[in-house]
């Protein structure tokens, strides 16, 4: 075979070195895409979890697969999110079969992996939707992590993985919280706790954010409040709550540009998730900001995540890695990403095990709070008989 590839470069190879070290003489033939698969999934919830205020049961998205000519291969997740994602799971399958057909017998861009906006670039299909940006981005990054033999965080900040701590959620019924909460206090790893609150009456929530501080003794504790108040509200409760050492509440408010006003009434700093999402957003730097809560799938792919950081790390406001319900494929690229340069080691990944079940193994884990090395640098196996087959396209020979 490296025979008949030598035939189509222009420089001659030597016979023997031709495409046998990963590392120093990439084959310019293996930097194009020989074929692409899109295939769907479904994987049920172990319980129904509630997203928007509606009842899931199972959670349901495309795998891609992308083969370049020396059998390497990078897998991508789209799985745009009921209730955040402004497309349709229907509307990111058919612009997947589109940007695929484009892609085909390409060559894959050399400064991709800096993440600078050649993604933008090479991507020339209008209006892509976030969650398909999201997928075939994170293809390629693995493709070509495979291809060079290191871990994606590494290809993307040319350093060591970082080592990654988990955000534990809590959510649930007051008494679940608590309960959990318990838990929580027991666990000499935990050590950042996040608070879903805007779910119940007022004062009633102002309790429990109060009893699950004192539970949780001296951990990190932060607040999502997914733009339930208005101003009033907001700094009413934000008041009640002062002492409880919040490191920040989350989309506190119904209207994001009065989150300032929030800060200065109530001392207590805020983070954007749901902001972000606008296809419009761009980084601006305004008072109590503290944190960004940057979900790929939802909030415009791998690529602007790290840019949106980047700009963000000027103004010393932290960039935190969050899921978007991803399957553990997903969950692995995005920890990659954390573990990369730019973003905080504290992950918002805490929603891994809701799954009866998942697409590859080894499936995303936390032990002892941490995200195992061995995760971010392994090639998980994948579960064929859970996927279907929709779509699939190769280089034919006359395209070469
Ligand atoms: O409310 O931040 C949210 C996941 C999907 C959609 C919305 C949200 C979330 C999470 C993920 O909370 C977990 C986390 O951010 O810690
Ligand atoms: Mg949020």
């Amino acid at each position: 075979m490296p025979f008949l590839k030598n035939a189509t470069n222009t420089i001659p190879n030597i016979p023997g070195t031709f495409s046998s070290c990963k590392f120093c003489s990439v084959d310019r033939d293996a930097m194009k895409i020989s074929s692409i698969q899109i295939f769907r999934y479904q994987l049920p919830f172990s319980k129904s979890i509630i997203l928007a205020k509606k009842n899931f049961d199972f959670r349901e998205g495309l795998l891609i697969r992308i083969l370049d000519s020396e059998g390497q291969i990078g897998i991508g997740e789209i799985a745009p999110l009921p209730g955040f994602s402004l497309e349709s799971l229907a509307e990111s399958t058919s612009q997947s079969m589109k940007l695929a057909e484009m892609l085909v017998a390409q060559s894959i861009p050399r400064d991709l992996s800096v993440l600078q906006g050649a993604f933008q670039r090479w991507f020339s299909l209008p209006n892509l939707v976030s969650s398909v940006k999201f997928g075939f981005q994170m293809a390629v990054l693995n493709l070509l992590a495979a291809q060079s033999q290191i871990p994606v965080a590494q290809l993307i900040s040319s350093e060591k993985p970082k080592t990654l701590s988990l955000t534990r959620l809590l959510s649930g019924t007051p008494d679940e919280i608590l309960s959990k909460a318990d838990k929580i206090a027991q666990s000499p790893f935990v050590s950042r706790v996040k608070l879903k609150v805007g779910r119940i009456g007022l004062d009633q929530e102002v309790d429990l954010v109060q009893e699950v501080r004192t539970r949780i003794g001296s951990k990190f504790l932060q607040l999502d409040a997914n733009r339930s108040w208005d101003l009033a509200t907001a700094v009413y409760f934000g008041r009640q709550v002062s002492d409880c050492e919040l490191l920040y509440i989350e989309e506190p408010l119904k209207n994001p540009l009065e989150c300032s006003e929030f800060t200065s009434q109530t001392g207590i700093g805020y983070a954007l998730d749901e902001t972000l999402q606008h296809p419009e957003y761009r980084f601006k730097m305004r008072e109590g900001l503290v944190a960004l809560v940057l979900k790929p799938t939802l909030s415009g792919g791998i690529e602007t995540a790290k840019m949106i950081a980047e700009e963000a790390l000027e103004h010393q406001v932290r960039a935190v890695i969050s899921s978007s319900y991803e399957s553990s494929l997903g969950l692995i690229m995005l920890a990659n990403l954390a573990a990369s340069r730019t973003f905080d080691v504290s992950v918002g990944l805490d929603t891994y095990d809701v799954f009866q079940y998942d697409l590859c193994h080894p499936e995303f884990l936390e032990t002892e709070g941490r995200i195992p090395l061995q995760l971010l640098t392994g090639q998980p196996t994948i579960y064929e008989d859970r996927l279907e087959l929709l779509w699939q396209k190769s280089k034919t020979k006359t395209s070469r």
